[in-house]
């Protein structure tokens, strides 16, 4: 199996000292992460001048430490061009953690003079954000039970609110807290929910984190699909031996960073391809609304559709039409300028990456938590469009798709498996409703999806229902918008 014996001799100066420099401890030790924040500090600690090394906390199960610890915290990532395949040893996190064992270490971690960064893959959902209370979501049940047992806090942000509450006792500086989220602003967001935690815990609390902590907001981007038996064999067969943590990803990834760190303390992780930039608006609505939105587009149509992959659906010429128009059309428009970036070189860099023929990335996998992904993904855009008298008709398809796809159901009437915080909301909207105009209404009525502005427009309601009503002719649906926007 693979471990620090087998591969003593590549691993950089991590095994040589018996003091390591834990200074990033991160939260979220899933593939992403494992594919992205760690790749890069592996990149970088591979010119061996300056180490950063990452401690690795699991919040929710210990599945990931139980396969990190048994190899020493070593694993591959396969790396999976269009033609050419390359592996790497990543050997850039220190130890693996789980929290419902380990509360005590990591707050140590937390609390040691060593460690000048957290980081955050804790998915949408782990912010504990309300778009309606434009803050953290008090009557979450995570956050509920952190506030009455801070010292036993199981959300990410009640563990850190802890952390900083005894850096703050211990007369110890602050943090670089910093989400790699796909949210807009999620340094924004991550600052919020924090501050407003702090608060309700004590001002003084809030305060002190305020002036001493930073919060900068990322834009990252690697595919990364969920691991498979088949994925982890062909790596073990590469590799020659057994590797039970190896993570398989696109050989693409960036990752730009707000320059905000506290007493500039960070890595230059310049060297490694990243950038840093003042302004990271633009970038993150970018990358939001173009690539992930593109895929919500084809991973709920696609699961109409019955396309098990994104490679599936933009293999499929209907599809890919639909989703280069919609770019064209609606997307692209929405968009800031970004600097030295052309948008339609972006965009088509983008569905080369959804071709790679390499990446079983499944539609189901992206489905997932939509209630947490349609704001940034395609409500702002439409609302640009709304706002600025555009046609809208692929996005208004889009969420007719997703309000299908949510109702349990495909278009043959067989059940599908809805995987979202709010699907027993959504399951109540179907049982309640038969007219499509209401389904849509009563969609738009949630507040923690769409603002109000949705509820009040009833052109868009009519253009949704009607797409909804019709939407067992999906395929015909896709044509005919395209060849109108084409006109
Ligand atoms: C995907 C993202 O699962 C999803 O929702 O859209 O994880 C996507 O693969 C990454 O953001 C790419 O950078």
């Amino acid at each position: 199996m693979l471990n620090k014996d087998n591969y003593k001799s590549i691993v950089p100066s991590m095994y040589e000292t018996n003091e390591v420099n834990t200074s990033i401890v991160h939260l979220g030790l899933g593939a992403f992460f494992k594919a992205h924040l760690a790749f890069y500090i592996n990149e970088y600690n591979s010119f061996k001048d300056d180490t950063w090394f990452v401690s690795a906390v699991s919040l929710k199960t210990d599945n990931s430490k139980k396969l990190m610890n048994r190899q020493d915290n070593l694993y591959t990532l396969h790396l999976k061009g269009y033609q050419k395949t390359s592996f790497r040893l990543i050997s850039s996190i220190k130890n693996s953690l789980f929290l419902g064992e380990d509360r005590q270490n990591i707050l140590n971690l937390m609390l040691s003079k060593k460690v000048k960064i957290i980081s955050l893959t804790i998915t949408e959902k782990g912010y504990c954000y309300s778009p309606w209370m434009s803050g953290l979501d008090t009557v979450n049940h995570d956050i509920l039970h952190d506030l009455k047992n801070f010292d036993r806090s199981r959300s990410a942000i009640g563990l850190i609110c802890y952390a900083m509450q005894k850096r703050k006792e211990l007369g110890l500086n602050g943090l670089t807290l910093m989400s790699c989220d796909n949210l807009p602003s999620n340094g924004k967001v991550l600052k919020k929910v924090i501050l407003d935690f702090a608060e309700l815990i004590d001002i003084e609390l809030k305060k002190w984190i305020e002036s001493k902590c930073t919060f900068p907001s990322t834009m990252v981007d690697r595919i990364v699909p969920k691991m498979t038996d088949k994925s982890l064999k062909q790596i073990n067969y590469e590799i020659g031996m057994d590797d039970f943590a190896g993570i398989v990803c696109e050989d693409f990834a960036q990752f730009v960073i707000e320059d905000k760190f506290v007493s500039n303390k960070r890595p230059e992780l310049s060297k490694v391809g990243v950038l840093f930039v003042k302004e990271i608006k633009p970038y993150e609505n970018m990358k939001l609304r173009v690539l992930n939105g593109t895929h919500s587009a084809l991973a709920y149509i696609g699961q109409l559709l019955k396309k098990e992959t994104i490679f599936e659906a933009i293999s499929d010429e209907k599809l890919e039409i639909f989703i280069v128009n919609m770019l064209k059309n609606e997307i692209i428009p929405s968009l800031e300028m970004v600097d030295g970036v052309d948008f339609e070189e972006y965009a088509k860099n983008i569905i080369a990456r959804y071709k790679n023929p390499n990446i079983i990335h499944r539609t189901i996998q992206i489905s997932m938590d939509g209630s947490q992904k349609l704001p940034q993904r395609w409500l702002e855009t439409l609302k640009y469009l709304i706002d600025n008298g555009k046609n809208y008709d692929h996005l208004a398809i889009c969420i007719a798709s997703w309000m299908k796809f949510t109702s349990s159901k495909n278009l043959q009437n067989i059940d599908i498996e809805v995987n979202d915080p709010l699907t027993d909301e959504f399951k109540k909207i179907w049982i309640k409703n038969s007219v499509h105009k209401d389904i849509v209404r009563a969609y738009f009525s949630i507040e923690n999806i769409f603002e109000s502005f949705f509820l009040d427009d009833e052109k868009l309601i009519r253009k949704v229902a009607n797409y909804l009503e019709n939407i067992e002719n999906l395929e015909d649906l896709i044509q005919e918008v395209t060849h109108e926007n084409d006109i």
